[in-house]
């Protein structure tokens, strides 16, 4: 099983390597603005989940420059997701807004959703 899982992780990376699209080119003022912007994101993730690939390819080709952490890696991470977002489940956004409010999204289709409807709609790069 564990073999099994490993080569799932692999073929995952490798998606990620060949299928990563180039992103949306912004005007250097427009692209800064949303980097501050994406300092409000966390991402909370593995590595070889294919939820979470899902969602960092969709952040790539909105090119949002959002912290990831992972969450089987690093057992503060892990940590931080329990208290926070209340399940140790992945992939989950931690936002937060401007006044400090927090919320822990789960779910990569809502997550997706989230970010197009925030940030502009992904263009073909
Ligand atoms: N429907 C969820 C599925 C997420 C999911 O099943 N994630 C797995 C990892 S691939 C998970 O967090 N499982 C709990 C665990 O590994 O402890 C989504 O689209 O985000």
């Amino acid at each position: 099983m564990a073999v099994i899982r490993w080569f799932l992780g692999l073929i995952i990376l490798a998606y990620e390597k060949l299928a990563s699209p180039k992103g949306v080119q912004r005007d250097e003022a427009h692209q800064a603005q949303i980097d501050e912007e994406a300092k409000g994101l966390i991402l909370y993730q593995y590595k070889a989940c294919p939820f979470c690939l899902k969602v960092r390819l969709a952040m790539k080709r909105q090119s949002l420059n959002v912290e990831t952490r992972d969450a089987k890696r690093s057992e503060s991470a892990r940590e931080e997701l329990m208290a926070g977002g209340g399940l140790l489940k992945v992939p989950c956004l931690k936002i937060v807004e401007s006044n400090g409010t927090e919320t822990w999204m789960y779910e990569s289709s809502d997550i997706i959703a989230y970010l197009e409807k925030r940030f502009d709609a992904p263009m073909a790069a």
